[in-house]
C-alpha cells in the first residue's frame, strides 16, 4: 500500500511527462476531419466566387475572430501619423530611408508606432514593398546608423545587447541577417517593417500593455476578444492606411511577410486586410500555417500554455481538443484567395510542423479553383531546397533550421516578380 502511494504521484507524473512530448513521428499523427471549406454553416454548397466572398469568406473570417485570434481592438482608436523623417542619401546613397510615427489615440490614451521604410533612390514612380514586422526592434535589421532605437519594451536577450528590457547601441545591425536590404533594393522594392513591441509587447499581463493599453475600458467588456496576434496585426492594417496615402509607396503591390509568430500575425492580418496583394508565411507553424488538428509539434495546448497571451481566451478551450475547433488553418490559408499566398517551411523546423503547413496549403486549394486557378494538389512534400509554385500558391521547405535566410527571400521575390509583374518594370 504504501508503495502504491509513493509510485502512483510519480506514475502519474510520468505520464503526464509523455503526454506533453510533442509527436515527431509521422505514424502517430491521429486521423482527423477537417471542416469543410466549401459548405456554408447553413449547409449551403458554395459553388462560385460569388458564394464565397458573399456567405463562406464571412462566416470563416468570424470564426477566427471569435474562437482564435480575437477581434481587431482598433475599430474605435483613431491614427495619426506624427512624425515623419526622411533621408534622401541613406545607405550609401542608394536609398531613400523614412521613419514614419504613428499615433493610437483613444479617450485621450495614446501609444505609438515607429515604421521604417527603405525605398530604391533609383525609382521614380511608387514603389512596390515587402512588409513585415521585426522582433528586437528596426535598429536592428540593419547596420544603418540612422535608424532610431526602439524605446519600447523589447524582451531580454544578452546577445543582441538589449538589457533590463531595453535596447542598446550594440544591438543594431544583430538581426540584419533576416532582412537582406540591398538585395530587396537592387531587385526594384522597397522594405517597410514595424517592431512588433510596439503593437503588444510580448508577454502576458491580460492585455494591459501596448495598444490594448489605450482601450481598458473596451477590454473588459470584450475580454473574449483581445489576443497579441490580432494586436500586431492591426498595426499592420494602420500602416497600410499610411501607405496609401504615400506617393512613393506602391501600395497595390504590398507584399506581407512574417516569420514563426510574426508569420502567424501576417497570415491573419491578410486574412483580415485585403488590400495586401501578396502573403507569405515563413515557418508560421500552430497557430500559422500548419494544420491543429494533425497535432504533430507544437500544439493547441503547448502554444496556449507557453503564450497565453498570442490567442484569445476562447482558443483554451480547444487545448487537446482540436477536433472540436470550428476552423483549422487551411481555411487561414483560404481567406487569402483569389490573392497569391506563399508558405515556407524549414527541414529541420520540425516544431512548427512542415508537412503540416504543406497539407494545409493543399487543403485550401478548393477555394482557389472556384477563381479558376491551378492550385497544388500534390500530397507529397516537394524535395527539399525545390520550390513548387502551381497557380497563386507557392511553397518550398528549405534544408536547415527555423529561421528566415536570404535563400527564403530570393524565393520570395521571385515570387513577387511573377505576380506583381515587377520584372517589366526594372530598368
Ligand atoms: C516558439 C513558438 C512558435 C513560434 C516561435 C517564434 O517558441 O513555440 O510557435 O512562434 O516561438 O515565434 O519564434
Amino acid at each position: 500500500m504504501k508503495i502504491l502511494k509513493i509510485l502512483t504521484p510519480a506514475l502519474f507524473f510520468f505520464l503526464g511527462t509523455l503526454a506533453a512530448q510533442p509527436i515527431y513521428d509521422e505514424s502517430k499523427v491521429p486521423a482527423y476531419e477537417l471542416p469543410d471549406l466549401l459548405t456554408s454553416d447553413g449547409g449551403q454548397s458554395i459553388e462560385d466566387q460569388s458564394d464565397w466572398m458573399d456567405i463562406r469568406r464571412p462566416e470563416i473570417l468570424q470564426k477566427f475572430s471569435d474562437f482564435v485570434y480575437g477581434s481587431y481592438p482598433l475599430n474605435i482608436v483613431q491614427t495619426e501619423v506624427s512624425r515623419v523623417d526622411v533621408a534622401t542619401e541613406a545607405l550609401d546613397g542608394v536609398a531613400i530611408r523614412k521613419q514614419i510615427t504613428i499615433h493610437f489615440v483613444h479617450e485621450g490614451d495614446t501609444a505609438d508606432m515607429s515604421v521604417l521604410i527603405y525605398l530604391p533612390k533609383a525609382d521614380p514612380n511608387p514603389t512596390p514593398i515587402f512588409f513585415g514586422l521585426n522582433f528586437y526592434g528596426n535598429h536592428t535589421i540593419h547596420v544603418d546608423s540612422g535608424i532610431d532605437i526602439t524605446d519600447h519594451y523589447v524582451r531580454n536577450n544578452n546577445d543582441l545587447h538589449i538589457f533590463n528590457n531595453r535596447a542598446t547601441e550594440g544591438s543594431r545591425g544583430l538581426r540584419a541577417h533576416r532582412w537582406p536590404v540591398e538585395l530587396i533594393l537592387e531587385r526594384g522594392y522597397g522594405l517597410a517593417t514595424i517592431y512588433y513591441g510596439d503593437l503588444d509587447p510580448d508577454y502576458d499581463d491580460n492585455f494591459e500593455n501596448g495598444i490594448h493599453g489605450i482601450l481598458v475600458d473596451q477590454r473588459r467588456r470584450h475580454e473574449l476578444a483581445f489576443s497579441g496576434i490580432s494586436a500586431w496585426a492591426a498595426g499592420l492594417s494602420v500602416a497600410m492606411d499610411y501607405f496609401e496615402t504615400d506617393q512613393d509607396i506602391d501600395h497595390d503591390r504590398v507584399s506581407l511577410l512574417g516569420h514563426s509568430r510574426l508569420g502567424k500575425a501576417a497570415l491573419w492580418a491578410g486574412a483580415m486586410d485585403q488590400r495586401f496583394a501578396i502573403v507569405i508565411s515563413n515557418n508560421s507553424g500552430c497557430g500559422g500555417a500548419a494544420l491543429s488538428r494533425r497535432k504533430y509539434g507544437e500544439t493547441v495546448r503547448q502554444i496556449n500554455e507557453r503564450f497565453p497571451h498570442w490567442f484569445c481566451k476562447r482558443f483554451h478551450n480547444f487545448n487537446d481538443k482540436e477536433n472540436e475547433l470550428p476552423v483549422d488553418q487551411h481555411m487561414l490559408l483560404a481567406l487569402l484567395a483569389p490573392r497569391p499566398v506563399y508558405v515556407a517551411s524549414a527541414e529541420d523546423d520540425r516544431w512548427a510542423d512542415p508537412r503540416g503547413e504543406y497539407i494545409s496549403l493543399v487543403h485550401a486549394g478548393p477555394t482557389y479553383e472556384l477563381f479558376g486557378f491551378d492550385v497544388i494538389e500534390n500530397h507529397e512534400l516537394p524535395a527539399t531546397n525545390e520550390r513548387r509554385w502551381s497557380g497563386q500558391m507557392g511553397y518550398h521547405i528549405r534544408s536547415g533550421p527555423h529561421d528566415i535566410t536570404t535563400w527564403d527571400w530570393e524565393q520570395y521575390l521571385d515570387f513577387a516578380d511573377v505576380h506583381l509583374g515587377q520584372r517589366e518594370l526594372k530598368r
